[in-house]
């Protein structure tokens, strides 16, 4: 949430800056902003409401050129203060320091009332404009020392409580930029004779392949030629340049017309590339989950899963796997609630947090907390993500990293669909070390994920049915999304998707509970969606079916093509997939939902890959 990119270069940063804001829009995009030390070596700055565009169209339009060697640049997700100009970052301080700021300064309040009885003015508010006041009085009371600017941001830190990835330029050192991370992502990339940082390497890859992943409590010096980080105590020390893998071309859109369409027909390869390295022919490998994954496993006793949003989902479909598949008992959790209540924890449970960037600030406060409490005796923790070298990754004992690629568009989809792929092959490891699933079980998993590309290949050729389904939804508000089992964590994701990016407002049931209370609910109006898998429940689901049809209900049913429902009257039925088994069927099912939902989005005409309100990767509370 919120985007920074920053640079210093011979050659002008603006353009640079410009792209990486487009970049890093998915983060947020209610206001944007940039600021560069002009030939004068005065701070200019341009900001603007809305979206990246509006920014670029009043940079081309400002009647001085906007240019400079040295620059940073925000795309806001606002928490404090409303999305307008004012509250937009870069924040400047008395024309000398100007700052973009990831995060929340949970203390602003305190600092602000200090800082204006020592004469400071607030344009914004914003938590932000704290962080430029107390750079700048802390550059007047260093003078002209040598590095006044990288100390004065190490002494204003000391005041902040809360999150911060920072960019600091000042007046006074025309050719530095200053970096500072806690809390929140923040990478350097290394160019010749040019550097540049950014809240994730996406925003840099026209620039550079090579990156600097700062650390918590880090602060870097950052000039074209050196770059010179410092710990949280403040020494100076070494991090690793690592290549990064991803090309420019891996985050643009091509031929769809919006990232979410795209990440939904990447999907086949997604898993591909998840599974490739981490089964053979017939076996799950155990080290994909870390050279200690096998000691570790071979203890626990039951699982712990902390996750939000679609990553939770995925959490919830595991809890059936694993105590179906392998017997072994799996709690899930939201993150925001796990973290603030007193949960017992018991000796010997693998705490599991999922997330797409590793960076959700409420996913990661879990694990800190589950690893400072004192309560329980070995509580190995695993994290899978989609993003290397982020915090979760940092922190966690083991790491399982899906390979789905960047993902842009905020309503997730191929980092749910690989999330699933890493828990099947997490339930397989752990059942095999633990001697609870044969060598016979384990192949047929194995064999289940290598035919999943092919399943969702098959699944997505359903789009044009999907196309013309869609339509039933362009006057309704409400929709019900019913399923029993794994499929009613897959409804949960359905109706996720669709209140994310239509804004129609969706339910889902497990379909066993519609006559507690949502059987009420029912009439054309709200159109029902039910998932029907030919499994145990099929003739459980069929009756719920029949609950909803005797109500005048109008049903969109993907069902296995041998679970033998047929299209009548107000029920129309769309044979979504077939042959899939317990782990793949919850895996193939969501296609449809996904793809209903996208287009559904199309026909309200909303912002499918940014929808209102909404960032991706939550890196605040
Ligand atoms: N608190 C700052 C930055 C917001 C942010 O990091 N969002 O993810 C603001 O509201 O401007």
């Amino acid at each position: 949430m919120c985007g920074i990119v920053g640079g210093v270069a011979e050659r002008n940063i603006v353009p640079i800056l410009l792209e990486g804001l487009k970049r890093l829009e998915y983060r947020g995009y209610d206001s944007s902003g940039m600021a560069v030390l002009d030939g004068q070596q005065q701070i200019r700055r341009v900001r603007a409401l809305g979206k990246i565009k509006n920014l670029s169209q009043k940079i081309q339009e400002s009647t001085e050129e906007f240019a400079g060697n040295l620059g940073i640049a925000h795309t806001r997700w606002a928490t404090h203060g409303i999305p307008a100009e004012n509250n937009a970052h870069p924040h400047i301080c008395n024309n000398r320091v100007a700052v973009v700021h990831n995060g929340i300064i949970e203390n602003y309040q305190e600092l602000k009332a200090q800082q204006l009885d020592k004469g400071y003015r607030f344009t914004s508010q914003t938590d932000t404009e704290v962080v430029a006041h107390q750079i700048h009085y802390e550059l007047t009371l260093l003078g002209e020392s040598e590095d006044a600017l990288l100390k004065a941001v190490q002494n204003a830190l000391r005041h902040f409580k809360g999150a911060y990835a920072l960019g600091v330029v000042a007046v006074n050192d025309p050719h530095t930029l200053i970096a500072a991370r806690k809390g929140s992502p923040l990478v350097i990339g290394i160019g010749i004779g040019e550097h540049f940082i950014a809240s994730d390497v996406s925003a840099l890859l026209p620039v550079t392949q090579n990156f600097i992943f700062m650390e918590e409590g880090d602060v870097a010096h950052i000039t074209r030629e050196t770059v010179r980080i410092f710990d949280a105590t403040g020494q100076i020390v070494e991090r690793a340049v690592k290549q990064s893998t991803l090309t420019a071309h891996a985050v643009e859109l091509g031929d769809h017309r919006h990232y979410m369409h795209k990440e939904i027909f990447e999907q086949p390869q997604a898993v591909i590339d998840t599974l490739e390295g981490r089964i053979t022919q017939e076996h799950v490998l155990v080290s994909a989950f870390g050279h200690q994954a096998e000691a570790l496993f071979a203890t626990i006793e039951r699982v712990q899963i902390i996750a939000c949003g679609t990553s939770y989902h995925s959490g919830l479909v595991a809890k059936y796997w694993f105590e179906d598949i392998i017997g072994l008992p799996c709690q899930v959790e939201v993150a925001s609630e796990y973290r603030y209540r007193n949960p017992a924890v018991l000796d010997n449970t693998l705490f599991v947090t999922i997330s797409q960037s590793g960076e959700t600030a409420d996913t990661l406060a879990a694990l800190q907390q589950v690893k400072n409490s004192k309560k329980a005796k070995n509580i190995p923790t695993l994290t899978i993500c989609n993003v290397p070298e982020s915090s979760l990754t940092r922190e966690s004992d083991l790491t399982f990293l899906t390979h789905a690629g960047p993902e842009i568009g905020v309503a997730s989809t191929k980092a749910f669909t690989t999330q699933l792929v890493a828990l099947a092959l997490l339930l397989t490891a752990i059942g095999k070390t633990q001697k609870h699933l044969s060598s016979k079980r384990e192949t047929i998993i194995v064999r289940g994920l290598q035919k999943l590309p092919g399943l969702l290949r098959n699944a997505l050729q359903h789009e044009d049915k999907i196309i013309e389904l869609a339509q039933l939804f362009a006057d309704k508000n409400s929709a019900l999304f019913l399923g029993r089992g794994t499929m009613y964590p897959i409804a949960m994701e359905g109706a996720l998707k669709l209140k994310e990016i239509s804004y129609i407002h969706a339910e889902a049931y497990p379909a066993g509970e519609l006559k507690h209370g949502p059987l009420a609910l029912i009439d054309d109006q709200i159109p029902v969606v039910m998932i029907a898998p030919n499994d145990d429940l099929l003739e459980k689901l069929k009756s719920n079916l029949q609950e909803v049809k005797a109500r005048g209900g109008q049903m969109i049913v993907f069902e296995d093509e041998l679970s033998n429902i047929e299209s009548e009257g107000s029920m129309q039925v769309v044979k979504a997939t077939t042959n899939v088994g317990r782990i793949t069927a919850p895996i193939t099912f969501n296609i449809p939902l996904q793809l209903l939902s996208y287009h559904v989005a199309l026909i309200k005409g909303t912002d499918v890959d940014q929808p209102r309100n909404l960032a991706k990767s939550v890196t605040v509370e």
